[in-house]
């Protein structure tokens, strides 16, 4: 196996030259343990760890490796055993808000190109929560492809009324109604998939991602686990994320079903998944048209004439709000932290003074 097949590429290649890191080489991180990491590349698969330095020198969770990374390692024990360096520059990062109320930025997987959003054709089916993962994948430029899991479960005309539904959110996508169950539009899905670049799988628990993934496959390697009949929930099943090659040289990461799918900071991706309608309030009469009450809002407008859906307009308003909100924390909870870190560094002054 060489590098490209586990997706490297020349956008990492001038990165690797730095002459003091001689005697790491590049390596894929496929999984991540919660105290160490399995790194894949020309030597095989191996285990890892991170330099005290690197450990240490973190301020957040985003400087630490996550499935998909690039990484320095330096290999010991016949290429038993890795301590890994350096992370390389990420070409894309999926992140969301930390789950509760922490204001944090959660890295999912890095260095994405698809991102397959999967919901489920029974109770999982919801449009708004669509979007909410769409303006997340695409505020970090990564390409959505829509998968509506379970299809056998629903009539045909169930399955033309909800398609209906997408397309309102959006018609630039990709999207696929399949089955696992009876194989519709598996081998579509399959087609979609390209040698050497990273896929990823997003969506709530139960919805199938692992069992789409063991029929790419083509063997139960992932587990899987039933659905609660009353509410279509998941049990969360897969517990860690991990990076799988196919048969076909695609390279897959199945993620655990997420709870909260919060987002700091979206505004591009707020701007892309819902385009229309942020090309309209470029029609607003003023500038700084908050789209509620103004006179002159062409966004308002396109409401009251049914151009727009009041469905999407309060979706979209809903997420600008939530992502200024949960920026505006962000910041300030960095701002506290510095200055409680300066805080701390002048108190040792002083102890070292005396
Ligand atoms: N009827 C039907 N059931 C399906 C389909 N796909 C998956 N299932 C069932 O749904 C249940 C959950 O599937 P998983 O693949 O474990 O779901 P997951 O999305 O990986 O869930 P987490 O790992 O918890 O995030 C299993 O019992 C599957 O057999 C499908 O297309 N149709
Ligand atoms: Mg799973
Ligand atoms: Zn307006």
């Amino acid at each position: 196996m060489k590098l490209i097949d586990l997706g490297y590429d020349s956008w990492f290649g001038s990165e690797i030259s730095n002459p003091d890191q001689t005697s790491s080489i590049p390596a894929r991180v496929i999984t991540v343990n919660r105290d160490n990491y399995i790194l894949k590349n020309t030597l095989g698969e191996v285990l890892a760890e991170l330099t005290g330095k690197l450990l240490y020198s973190t301020e957040s969770n985003i400087d630490l490796p996550v499935v998909g990374d690039w990484v320095m390692a330096e290999y010991f024990n016949d290429n038993t055993f890795a301590i890994i360096h350096s992370i390389l520059p990420r070409k894309t990062l999926l992140t969301r808000k930390t789950a509760g109320k922490k204001y944090e930025f959660q890295p999912i997987a890095a260095n994405i190109d698809y991102a397959f959003i999967v919901q489920s054709l029974d109770g999982n089916f919801n449009p708004r929560r669509l979007e909410r993962y769409l303006v997340v994948v695409n505020q970090n430029k990564i390409e959505p492809i829509i998968l509506l899991s379970k299809s056998d479960l629903i009539t045909a005309d169930e399955l033309k009324e909800k398609m209906s539904l997408i397309s309102e959110v959006t018609d630039k996508y990709t999207t696929i109604a399949f089955s696992n169950e009876d194989g519709e539009n598996i081998d579509t899905i399959k087609s979609l998939l390209k040698k050497g670049l990273t896929y990823c799988m997003l969506g709530s628990s139960g919805v199938g991602k692992s069992t789409l993934l063991n029929r790419l496959i083509g063997e139960d390697i992932l587990a899987t686990n039933e659905v609660r009949a009353k509410d279509s929930k998941g049990r969360h099943t897969t517990s860690r994320r991990e990076l799988i090659v196919l048969e076909n040289g695609a390279l897959m990461i199945d993620t655990p079903g997420m709870r909260e799918f919060g987002a700091i900071a979206v505004e591009t991706g707020i701007e892309r998944t819902f385009a229309d309608l942020d090309e309209l309030t470029e029609m607003c009469r003023f500038k700084d048209c908050t789209h509620t009450k103004e006179a002159g809002c062409a966004l308002l407008q396109a409401v009251n004439e049914g151009v727009v859906t009041s469905d999407r307009y309060q979706s979209y308003m809903k997420l600008l709000r939530e992502s200024a909100f949960n920026e505006m924390s962000y910041l300030e909870k960095r701002q506290r932290d510095k200055k409680f870190g300066k805080m701390v560094k002048e108190i040792m002054k002083g102890y070292r003074k005396h």
